[in-house]
């Protein structure tokens, strides 16, 4: 052996325990609520499973708040799509300004029970929506629940569309603006981040939010007095990577990584579902006024943001809104 190949061959095995050692990958996942919701649980469940299942080679790290995108939280998934954030947990409605047929989901009224939810976010329509994720950069691995939109604020029980009038209501996104002045409301677009000062403060009468995902877990019980459950709007969340980060692992990696996030936003929906579920008597129990309107009530909440769907159903298009009822109907 000459002293050339010597030092090849220890120059070799140094590199080899180098990249042994190099090939352990932190990635970092952005989510926009806070440390103690089901999404953050969610991210965190999928790190856990995921160091555990490459044996420490891939692992994450969570940041919530929207802290790696400035506190913007409608920036997260054009990042993933241009590889500056390896993973994203969001809702859907954060992603139409990149992607406007992802307001499919969050049409009012669109869905009545949770048997039609999964029926499309678990099946072809969700599907529909990764591919168009995907000319985006973003790989949809799994989907997870926010889930059906309530409305709380400070002025008075809210049981039919006028009661709506002349609030002022912070909303997340677009959508909701036009369903908000369909309503009779004064929407005002926030950052959740901005949110519960908001509220606190009075800048704003209410705002609307999931039970189980944020309103318990993020308190905002404390600074709102009413609650009406008219499950208005459906918001799914989900686990994506970049394309950029994803075409970079072999078939075996990938399919780790898309096993583990589906287990992981399996378990995510379950704690949503379950803490939406006690959520009612926990709110009456925080000291908030909640209120179950009756079918003939939803039905009056239904037909005055009809303008909305209508509005947001000709941008996401026929082809996908024809999609999603089909399955919708199919699942009663
Ligand atoms: O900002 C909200 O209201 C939240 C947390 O539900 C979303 O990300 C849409």
């Amino acid at each position: 052996m000459t002293f050339t190949r010597l030092t090849q061959t220890a120059l070799a095995a140094a590199l080899g325990l180098g990249l042994g050692a190099a090939s352990s990958e932190t990635l970092r996942l952005s989510h926009n609520t806070g440390d103690s919701t089901t999404w953050h649980k969610g991210a965190e469940k999928f790190g856990e499973l995921l160091a555990e299942r490459t044996g420490g080679a891939l692992d994450v790290r969570v940041f919530p708040n929207a802290q790696l995108s400035g506190g913007d939280q409608m920036r997260q998934a054009e990042m993933v799509g241009r590889g500056a954030l390896d993973l994203v947990v969001t809702s859907a409605i954060n992603v139409t300004p990149l992607v406007p047929e992802m307001a499919v989901f969050s049409l009012p009224y669109l869905y009545s029970s949770y048997e039609q939810v999964d029926a499309t976010t678990q099946g072809a329509p969700g599907e529909m929506l990764a591919d168009i994720l995907l000319e985006k950069g973003i790989v949809g691995l799994a989907w997870g629940e926010n889930g059906f939109r309530e409305v709380t604020n400070n002025i008075r029980p809210i049981r039919s569309p006028d009661d709506m009038r002349g609030l002022n209501m912070r909303v997340a996104g677009p959508m909701y603006i036009d369903v908000m002045n369909a309503l009779g409301a004064n929407p005002q677009q926030m950052q959740w981040g901005e949110t519960m000062s908001a509220l606190q403060q009075g800048v704003v009468d209410g705002q609307e939010n999931p039970i189980g995902a944020v309103i318990i877990p993020q308190q905002v019980y404390e600074v709102q007095k009413y609650l009406t459950a008219w499950h208005y709007s459906y918001d799914p969340i989900f686990l994506g990577i970049s394309q950029a980060k994803w075409d970079g692992y072999d078939a075996e990696m990938q399919t780790i990584l898309r096993e583990t996030a589906q287990e992981a936003m399996a378990y995510q929906r379950e704690i949503t579902r379950e803490g939406t579920a006690s959520g009612i008597e926990f709110l009456r129990e925080k000291g908030m006024e909640v209120y179950e309107p009756t079918a003939e009530e939803l039905a009056a909440f239904r037909t005055a943001t009809q303008p909305a769907f209508d509005q947001w159903a000709a941008r996401v298009g026929d082809e996908i809104v024809g999609a999603f009822q089909a399955t919708i109907a199919a699942s009663n």
